[in-house]
């Protein structure tokens, strides 16, 4: 059992787990008409990576008798002005999932809510991993530039990282 306050809170937290999953995905659109597929693929498995994180909440709280609740989801951008600028709006996502997590488990320890904290630090490592991958993308394309002529490399670069990541998860 959690409390309804708890209840509440991983509700919402499956609202901006859901967002993310829709934002990744109308980005991984805009890429591929931008013709950045590299891009594109990499926004694709993170939107898929979103969805994992929303659904792993429902089973959570299925698991502890609460009720999880499809999110009302807001419309999110379809085009963005440069893929620098889009790589900003990631990690300006990111951070604030990380702040609603860390507040999600400043509610698990106020309450003694030890089961809650346990299925929490699983986000908390992947939100520290999902910031600095983002960070490091942005550092590249700082170093690279976002002109014209640096988006074939940038595009190489983010596909290169994508396949990595894949790896990574085929192995965890
Ligand atoms: Fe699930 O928010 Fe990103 O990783």
């Amino acid at each position: 059992m959690v409390s309804e306050k708890m209840a509440k809170a991983l509700n919402q937290q499956i609202g901006l787990e859901a967002k993310a999953s829709f934002l990744y995905l109308s980005m991984a659109a805009w890429c591929d008409a931008e013709g950045l597929e590299g891009c594109s693929r990499f926004m694709h498995r993170q939107a898929d990576e979103e969805r994992a994180h929303m659904l792993r909440i429902f089973e959570y709280m299925s698991e502890v008798d609460a009720h999880a609740l499809t999110p009302a989801i807001e419309q999110v951008p379809h085009s963005f002005a440069s893929v620098q600028k889009m790589f900003e709006m990631v990690y300006a996502h990111e951070q604030k999932v990380t702040k609603s997590i860390h507040d999600l488990m400043e509610i698990a320890k106020s309450e003694n809510d030890f089961s809650t904290d346990n299925f929490l630090q699983w986000y908390i490592a992947e939100q520290r991993e999902e910031e600095s991958l983002m960070r490091s993308i942005l550092d590249k394309i700082k170093l690279i530039g976002d002109s014209p002529m640096s988006l074939y490399y940038i595009d190489k670069e983010i596909d290169v990282i994508n396949t990595a990541e894949m790896k990574k998860e085929e192995g965890e």
